[in-house]
């Protein structure tokens, strides 16, 4: 398993840095990159209490037209931008959009914010990738990427609480099922996962007697949308923000939401 420690890598130094290089070979060889220290552990945690009591007591074992049920004991849901969710240090944070930027070019957009959230007991997941290919398998296997998804748990993703297993090298497989070993990375708070759409992955049982809850983003190009996580799902925002919000934002940031305005 390769890991990229950004601790000691400046915020703006990020692009030209050999740990983000070595996370961007990494992305585009094995279809995923993990992050170490992309945001200090002490926001995630007052993000963490954030998300407890904004959403936490709506958020229930069942779907409901505010979120979709993506396994046993699973949950995904939209996050507004809004308080420590509008923080550019999660959404537009500059380690995980100086990879995006690489793999899908300077005007990729976040397609999406939310978060899953497994529940206590909740199974293992069944391996998936996060969207169709695009022109068949044999087709999508030769293309670079057009999304992915990044994962920042908001409590550590481990053997207990659950994290996310992912298949390397599956985002360029031309049949599915092809013979390889799964990683099954622990990511502390602060750390961060992303990995190719393409790419087959599965959630872990959640074992302990806390919710799990991890935020996601996808970026993509700027003309891919989602076809399948938000179908039926009318009023889920994809990407939600009061009006006047771009106008507070850095150019960097408001590019890549200024699409859902
Ligand atoms: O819960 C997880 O660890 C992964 C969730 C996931 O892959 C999904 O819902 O598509």
């Amino acid at each position: 398993m390769i890991r990229v420690d950004c601790q000691g890598v400046a915020p703006e130094a990020a692009a030209a840095s050999e740990e983000i290089r070595a996370a961007i070979a990494c992305f585009v060889k094995h279809g995923y990159a993990i992050l170490d220290h992309v945001v200090p552990a002490e926001k995630i945690h007052a993000l963490q209490q954030e998300f407890e009591q904004d959403y936490g007591r709506s958020l229930k074992r069942e779907e409901d037209d505010m979120s979709k049920e993506v396994g046993d004991a699973r949950f995904m849901i939209p996050l507004r931008l809004a308080k420590g969710f509008a923080d550019t240090a999660i959404f537009a944070n500059p380690y995980v959009v100086a990879v995006v930027h690489a793999v899908l070019e300077q005007t990729a957009i976040l397609e999406a914010y939310g978060a899953v959230v497994s529940f206590p007991g909740a199974k293992a997941q069944p391996n998936h990738h996060d969207g169709p290919h695009l022109f068949g398998a044999e087709i999508s296997a030769l293309l670079p990427a057009h999304a992915l998804t990044f994962a920042l748990p908001l409590v550590e993703m481990n053997e207990s609480h659950g994290t996310t297993t992912l298949l390397p090298g599956s985002h360029r497989w031309r049949r599915a099922g092809e013979d390889v070993e799964g990683i099954t990375p622990t990511v502390p708070t602060g750390s961060c996962m992303l990995w190719d759409f393409r790419l087959v992955h599965s959630g872990t049982a959640n074992r302990s007697t806390v919710q799990r809850p991890m935020l996601y983003g996808t970026y993509s190009r700027p003309w891919y949308r989602d076809p399948v996580n938000f179908r039926g799902k009318r009023r889920m925002r994809r990407v939600d923000f009061d009006a006047g919000f771009l106008e507070t934002l850095p150019e960097d940031a408001r590019r890549l939401i200024s699409h859902a305005a």
